[in-house]
Parts: structure tokens; C-alpha cells; sequence
């Protein structure tokens, strides 16, 4: 008994040194998991395995020149996985793979109000890679927070302005 005592104090007191720099009275409430982007070297190479392996159809490719890639994306359930393929070796994608080869890049999460919850981010602390929205693949209002700032995942808030009431 004494021992699960201690070990449940050890594990909140970790829990609370962990975020304390962290001012936790914020809460930004994502809807959903909007997507998951993962790295590829080649969008041909992989989208085999999404659509003949697990058995989903690329439903868009599309170039989002800004961000120097091309997606693919895949719909299960309420979340869409976003393959990318870098389209410069100086572009985020690029140099991700170039370093850590390919994999899980980023995560998306649905929010409201986009600008908003920037704000609130940069207020609670939170290294801002976009202080501003810009536009992402389909059309999607997004903006990134700095992995250094989010315990090592590059996280996105996205927004669909079209589904505004
Ligand atoms: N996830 C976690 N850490 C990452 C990362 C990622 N996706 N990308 C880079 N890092 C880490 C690096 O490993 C490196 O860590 P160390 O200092 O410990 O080695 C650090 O961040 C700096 O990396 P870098 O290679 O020097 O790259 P930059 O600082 O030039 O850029 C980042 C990193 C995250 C600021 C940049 O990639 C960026 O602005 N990303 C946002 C835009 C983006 O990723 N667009 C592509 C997707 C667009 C879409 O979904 O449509």
C-alpha cells in the first residue's frame, strides 16, 4: 500500500515538474485529430502501401508550393493521414528526411478560432513557428508550433474556414 502511495507521489510530482512552465489554465480544446503528416521520399513509393495494404484511397494529391511539398491525402474515420513528399532539399520535409530519414512528422489538430489559439499558445509560453494562419493543403487555415516548445512534435492547429458558421 505504502509503496503504490509513494509511487503514484513520484509519478505526479514528475507530472507537475514537467509542466509547470507551462501556464495550464489555458485550455485550447481541439475538436479532433485533423491529420497526421508523415515524411516519404517518394508519394509513388508509398501510396501503394496505404491504398492496396490497408486498404484506403488516396482521395487528393495536391502541391502546396509554400510549404515546398507534395501531399496525399488519406480519410479514416474523422482523420486524414497526409503523406509528404519534399519537393526541395532546403524545404522542411527535405531537410526532416535528410536527418531523421523518413517517418511521422507532424501533428494536426483541428481548432476554432485559429488565431485565437495562437494567441493563447504564445501566451502560455509556447514558441510560435507561425504567429499568423497561412494557407495549407485543402484550403486549410494552419499554423505550426515549434517542436522544442511541444516535447520534440511538430504540432499544427488547423482550421477549415469553410465550415465557419
Ligand atoms: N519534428 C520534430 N522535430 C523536428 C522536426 C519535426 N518535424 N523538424 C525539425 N525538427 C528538429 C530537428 O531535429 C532539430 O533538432 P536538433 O536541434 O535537436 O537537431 C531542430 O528541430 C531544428 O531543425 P532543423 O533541421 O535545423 O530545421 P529548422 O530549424 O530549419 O526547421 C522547423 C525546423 C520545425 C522550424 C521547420 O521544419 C518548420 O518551420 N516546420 C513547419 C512547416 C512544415 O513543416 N511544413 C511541411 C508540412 C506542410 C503541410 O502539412 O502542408
Amino acid at each position: 500500500m505504502i509503496f503504490i502511495f509513494l509511487t503514484c507521489a513520484k509519478q505526479a510530482y514528475f507530472v507537475n515538474s514537467f509542466v509547470k512552465h507551462i501556464n495550464t489554465s489555458i485550455i485550447m480544446k481541439p475538436t479532433h485529430i485533423e491529420h497526421i503528416g508523415i515524411a516519404v521520399n517518394s508519394l509513388a513509393d508509398a501510396i501503394p502501401f496505404y491504398e492496396k495494404v490497408l486498404g484506403v484511397k488516396s482521395y487528393s494529391i495536391e502541391e502546396v508550393a509554400d510549404q515546398r511539398v507534395r501531399t496525399a491525402f488519406f480519410m479514416i474515420g474523422q482523420t486524414k493521414i497526409e503523406l509528404l513528399e519534399s519537393t526541395d532539399p532546403e524545404g522542411p520535409v527535405g531537410k526532416f528526411i535528410e536527418k531523421r530519414g523518413e517517418g511521422i512528422h507532424h501533428i494536426a489538430y483541428a481548432v476554432e478560432s485559429i488565431e485565437e489559439r495562437l494567441k493563447e499558445a504564445e501566451a502560455a509560453g509556447i514558441k510560435l513557428i507561425d504567429r499568423q494562419p497561412r494557407r495549407g493543403a485543402e484550403g486549410m487555415s494552419i499554423a505550426f508550433l515549434h517542436p522544442k516548445s511541444t516535447f520534440g512534435v511538430l504540432t499544427e492547429f488547423c482550421e477549415d474556414k469553410n465550415k465557419r458558421k
